[in-house]
C-alpha cells in the first residue's frame, strides 16, 4: 500500500485542523512545516493529537549536530512523530537527527533531492545519490525525493533499497500521482488537497493509491 500524506501548508489553526479532520479518514500521516507552526506554534501538534495520525515536522532541520539536537528535541517532546533533515550538512549532523528521532521511538527522513525546477542547480551531479547513501549510513527511516522526476526516485531506490521513500510534488507542481505511486512508499499532496473546494473529497480521490 502507499500512503497518502497531507501537506498541511495553511496559516490558520481553525482551517488547519477542520481539513485535517476531513481528510483524516483518508490519509496516512500529515506533514507540518514552517508555514503553519511559525503561524500557530509547535502547540499545532497537540491541536492535530486526536486524529491519532503520526505527524511529520517538515523543518528541513540543517545546522550543526548541537543545534540539530535541540530542534529535534523540541519536535519530538511537542508530540511529532518523525522529522525531515536535510543531509547535506554532513553525516555527523544528520546522525544526530536520526538519534534524536529513535530516542524519541519516531523517525527521521533525509531529504535527497528536491522537488522544485531549481533544485537540478545543486542537486544533480551525484549529489543526490551521495545523499542517499548517507541517509542509509545513518541509519535515517527513509528519504525524501522528488515526484517530479520518477526517473529519479527509481535511480535513489537502487541505492535506498528497502528503506521508505516520500515523495512530494504530485499535483501543483505537475507530478503525476499514478506514475510516483507506484515507485514510492507515500505521497505528500499539499495544495491539490487543501485548495480543493472540499479538500475531503479531494483527500478521498487520492486515496485510491492506497489501495
Ligand atoms: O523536495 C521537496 N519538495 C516539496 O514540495 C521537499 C519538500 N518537503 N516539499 C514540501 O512538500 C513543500 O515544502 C510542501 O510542504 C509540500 C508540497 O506541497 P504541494 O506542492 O503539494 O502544495
Amino acid at each position: 500500500m502507499t500512503e497518502l500524506i497531507l501537506s498541511l501548508d495553511v496559516l490558520d489553526r481553525k482551517q488547519a485542523v477542520s481539513i485535517a479532520e476531513a481528510c483524516a479518514p483518508f490519509i496516512d500521516a500529515i506533514k507540518v512545516g514552517y508555514p503553519l507552526v511559525l503561524a500557530t506554534g509547535l502547540t499545532i501538534a497537540s491541536d492535530l493529537a486526536d486524529l491519532a495520525l503520526p505527524l511529520i515536522a517538515d523543518f528541513k532541520v540543517a545546522d550543526i549536530p548541537n543545534t540539530n539536537r535541540l530542534i529535534c528535541e523540541a519536535v519530538f517532546s511537542a508530540g511529532f512523530d518523525a522529522v525531515i533533515a536535510h543531509g547535506f550538512v554532513g553525516a555527523d549532523a544528520a546522525r544526530t537527527c536520526v538519534e534524536v528521532a529513535h530516542k524519541h521511538s519516531g523517525a527521521a527522513y533525509i531529504v535527497t533531492e528536491m522537488s522544485h525546477p531549481g533544485a537540478t542547480e545543486f542537486f544533480h551531479g551525484g549529489v543526490a545519490e551521495r545523499l542517499a547513501e548517507l541517509a542509509v549510513s545513518s541509519r535515517a527511516d527513509g528519504i525524501i525525493a522528488p515526484a517530479t522526476r520518477p526517473e529519479r526516485i527509481t535511480r535513489l531506490r537502487e541505492i535506498v533499497g528497502s528503506k521508505a521513500i516520500y515523495s512530494p510534488g504530485v499535483g501543483a507542481q505537475g507530478g503525476d500521482i499514478d506514475t510516483v505511486a507506484r515507485l514510492v512508499d507515500g505521497v505528500i499532496v499539499g495544495r491539490s488537497i487543501y485548495e480543493a473546494e472540499d479538500p475531503g473529497a479531494e483527500a478521498e480521490r487520492f486515496s485510491r493509491i492506497r489501495r
